[in-house]
């Protein structure tokens, strides 16, 4: 069996729509920090973006974008492996020995599921509610020991510790899959859409003023941020008070998560004034931030042969990892396979 490597990253985006600041901050923004200490594989999970009805040939270029996003954010493919899920068939084949160990009473407490299904959950995709026993075989394929992620994805990770240790258990196979750890910012937290701070920023929103896009142009982020609701009031001296105006606090995580300016040094600076000069700095630090990036993402994707070699490379480089944990895995199971 093979050995628990105690520096191991897997993480991944979907590739649902274009990708927006709360993807930046609450993902990829870690996963380019971790590089040099970690092992990283980061995967581009489309067989995850199918749980929800995609368009086709959308699904594709997507696929395509996110690899240019990490690519242009940071992430170093020759440092780090970056590959699409789909193309590394161990990840399903994993998922399906996890529906065969997961309770449905675990998948059934799992928020995202009753968000996503809505009031509509006779209609939902099995695929949706059986997603995170896929999540957990992303993770565990690799033995990834580290999991950097948004906070809203806190609790799938708790169940992906579940799984491992009720394989573990029942598979007599004590510390064959890690317990991995989730590693969450959480001074950023979530972040909220613009128009209604109860509600995560979601690539799947309908209304666009609802996120901030990493292909947005200046004009459009500074719409965007015109727009975005705030408070009746002056922006409040104290934190306590901040925290009851949600819409107001998002605005100043957003500022402080690209800006790397304490929150409460912002707090202090901005404290007793109307919202318009916050507004416009906050415009101001995300059209100079996001700008390398955009243009970046922009230019790869006018080179679809590299960006297809690059997966290609990656998913070279993840098959030889994941099938060496699915065939210890089935011979743990009691799969038949004749040896070739
Ligand atoms: N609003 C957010 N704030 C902080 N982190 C976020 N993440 C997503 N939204 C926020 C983090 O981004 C990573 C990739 O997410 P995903 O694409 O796999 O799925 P998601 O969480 O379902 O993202 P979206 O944007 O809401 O997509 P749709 O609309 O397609 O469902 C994850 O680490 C996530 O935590």
């Amino acid at each position: 069996m093979s050995e628990i490597q105690n520096n191991t990253v897997l993480s991944g985006v979907q590739p649902s729509g274009d990708l927006h600041i709360g993807n930046y901050l609450g993902a990829i923004k870690n996963f380019v920090n971790m590089q040099k200490d970690y092992n990283c594989f980061f995967c581009i999970v489309d067989l995850h973006a199918i749980t929800v009805k995609q368009d086709p040939n959308k699904l594709k270029r997507n696929t395509l974008e996110v690899a240019a996003t990490y690519i242009a954010s940071g992430i170093d493919p020759n440092e780090s492996v970056i590959f699409n899920q789909s193309s590394v068939p161990a990840h399903a084949e994993l998922a399906w020995i996890f529906n065969c160990v997961t309770r449905m009473g675990w998948l059934s407490r799992m928020t995202q599921f009753k968000d996503k299904a809505g009031k509509d959950k006779e209609n939902a995709s099995s695929g949706l509610f059986i997603y995170p026993n896929l999540m957990a075989a992303d993770i565990l394929v690799y033995k990834a020991t580290h999991v950097p992620v948004g906070n809203d994805q806190k609790q799938h990770l708790e169940l992906t510790r579940d799984i491992a240790q009720k394989f573990n258990r029942e598979f007599n196979c004590e510390n064959f899959f890690p317990i991995p750890e989730p590693i969450i910012d959480e001074n950023i937290s979530r972040i909220m859409s613009l128009k209604d701070a109860n509600q995560k920023m979601s690539k799947s929103d309908l209304s666009e003023y609802s996120r901030i896009s990493l292909l947005d142009d200046s004009d459009a982020i500074r719409k965007k941020i015109k727009k975005a609701k705030t408070a009746d009031t002056v922006m409040p001296e104290k934190i306590e008070e901040i925290l009851k105006l949600s819409e107001v606090h998002n605005l100043l995580n957003i500022y402080s998560g690209f800006s790397g300016i304490d929150k409460q040094i912002l707090i202090e600076q901005y404290k007793g004034k109307n919202f318009s000069n916050f507004k416009s700095d906050l415009s101001d630090i995300l059209v100079e931030q996001m700008k390398p990036i955009t243009s970046e993402i922009k230019k790869l994707m006018q080179d679809k042969g590299y960006l297809l070699k690059i997966l290609l490379d990656g998913q070279n480089k993840a098959n030889k990892v994941a099938q060496k944990t699915i065939n210890d895995v089935y011979d743990l199971v009691g799969l038949l396979r004749n040896e070739t």
